[in-house]
């Protein structure tokens, strides 16, 4: 049996050591997935409904525990785990609602009566990455379950605890067994046979772009549904007229938060030439003032990166000629720790400009006019996210609607709320998760006409 050591990024112990499944493995897991479609899809609206719910209140009941294995395992602040836990929760929830909305439509035709329906799609894999180990499992879950799917779950190879608990949760919850399967595995071994297998009718993958494009190839063979949330690098736009003070004191939370290793992470910060010195005076105390160490602590706003590996790539946007204007702390000694890393002023073609950097290194490119600022956050094959500071309402809707990306936010640097939609743009995606639209996305719409 090939096991997989799961390692604490801040302290480099092995927490746990996991098995791997097997390609045969993947594929019983597959067929149990298909043979308890027919009855999961005929559960009765009301009673799926609540077995969500009861999913969602058995998370509730083990935030803290889920919040501490994923301090363990992805060495995320205490306080970002608890969240990201109660996110679970929060998406269960909303799509609870669902199986009792899945409304059809009655259409006006001549000569009958024609209706439609949303039928399940049938068995999903949903592949997981290790930067948010438990949000993105749920947004694949929680709606797929509710449209009446079955799903068998992929965790990342270096953070499968928290999925490997979710799905303890959820049979503690009664949601019946082969319905929602966590099986850790590799992605070339596992996640690509969620793609080859042809009773898996769908498959939503959050990880790199380079993946993304093979695992929509594959998908392509069988015209297999497909949702794809990949990488970014989401600008960070402040304008002269903008409240320097906020922008700046929460430009590092754009950033920084999870070490920089978030999809959404506003790794670019364009700045308005007239205000670009005063802006940086007023972002080194902030970016200084981040608190890195033990992400167990409740006073800790940023923990490790996630491997000795991933440290190296991050290292390598930062050669020993690269223009850091400065740095925060981090501590030394055993762990993947990286310091709060700000370049400026960097060129627009500059790799750390162009590249998702996937740590705690922001480039700072300062910018003339408004259409310059436009023109540098288009000036990316990625387009996930966004923030825009500004006081002037006409701005803040002008460059929004220009912004080439699925998620902007205006004087704040929130992507991700439960009830909307979320995705990218050009290479960062294809489809949206959450809020209505990923119900779309996990049914089939099925047309019947019946004659008088
Ligand atoms: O991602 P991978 P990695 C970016 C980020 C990061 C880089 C590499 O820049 O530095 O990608 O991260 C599974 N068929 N993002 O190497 O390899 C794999 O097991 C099917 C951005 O971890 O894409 C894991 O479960 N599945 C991103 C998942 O895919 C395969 C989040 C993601 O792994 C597979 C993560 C295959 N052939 C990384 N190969 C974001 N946008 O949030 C791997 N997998």
């Amino acid at each position: 049996m090939t096991t997989f050591d799961v390692i604490n990024p801040a302290t480099e112990d092995v927490v746990r050591s996991v098995p791997l499944a097997t390609l045969e493995e993947a594929d019983a897991a597959i067929a149990r997935a298909s043979a308890a479609l027919p009855a999961w899809r005929a559960v009765a609206p009301g009673d799926r409904a609540r077995l969500l719910r009861r999913f969602a209140e058995a998370v509730d009941g083990a935030v803290e525990e889920l919040a501490a294995l994923e301090v363990l395992n992805a060495g995320h602040t205490i306080g970002n785990a608890r969240w990201e836990a109660g996110n679970v929760r929060d998406v269960l929830h909303y799509y609870s609602a669902a199986p009792e909305r899945l409304f059809g439509r009655q259409i006006p035709v001549p000569g009958g009566l024609d209706v439609t329906f949303h039928e399940p799609v049938g068995v999903v894999g949903v592949i997981v990455p290790w930067n948010f180990p438990m949000p993105i499992a749920a947004w694949g879950f929680a709606p797929a379950l509710a449209a009446g799917n079955t799903v068998v779950l992929k965790p990342a190879e270096l953070t499968p605890l928290t999925a490997l608990r979710l799905a303890e949760l959820a049979l503690e919850a009664g949601i019946p067994p082969d319905v929602f399967q966590v099986l850790p595995g590799a992605g070339p071994v596992v996640g690509r046979r969620f793609v080859t297998h042809p009773a898996v009718r769908k498959v939503v993958f959050t990880g790199s772009t380079r993946v993304g494009k093979q695992i929509m190839a594959g998908c392509a063979e069988q015209v297999k549904r497909v949702t794809l949330e990949l990488g970014g690098k989401s600008a960070n736009i402040v304008f002269a007229d903008a409240d320097l003070e906020r922008a700046a004191a929460t430009a590092p939370y754009g950033v920084f938060d999870n070490a920089g290793q978030d999809c959404c992470a506003r790794s670019r910060i364009l700045v308005q030439a007239s205000v670009y010195d005063r802006f940086m005076e007023l972002l080194e105390p902030a970016v200084k003032g981040v608190v890195v160490g033990a992400p167990g602590d409740e006073a800790t706003e940023m923990g490790p990166l996630i491997s000795a590996a991933h440290r190296e790539k991050v290292a390598s946007y930062v050669p020993s000629d690269a223009p850091v204007a400065f740095r925060g702390s981090a501590p030394s000694g055993a762990g993947f720790w990286f310091p709060p890393t700000v370049l400026a002023p960097v060129a627009p073609g500059d790799r750390v400009a162009v590249e998702e950097v996937f740590g705690p290194v922001v480039a700072v490119l300062p910018f003339a006019e408004e259409e310059d600022a436009v023109r540098l956050a288009n000036d990316s094959a990625y387009g996930l996210s966004g923030s825009i500071w500004t006081r002037d309402v006409g701005r803040a809707l002008r460059v929004s609607r220009a912004v080439e990306a699925g998620n902007l936010s205006v004087n704040s640097h929130s992507s991700v709320r439960y009830w909307t939609p979320f995705g990218g743009f050009k290479q960062s995606g294809l489809g949206r998760e959450l809020g209505p639209d990923a119900l779309d996305s996990f049914t089939e719409t099925k047309n019947v006409f019946i004659a008088h």
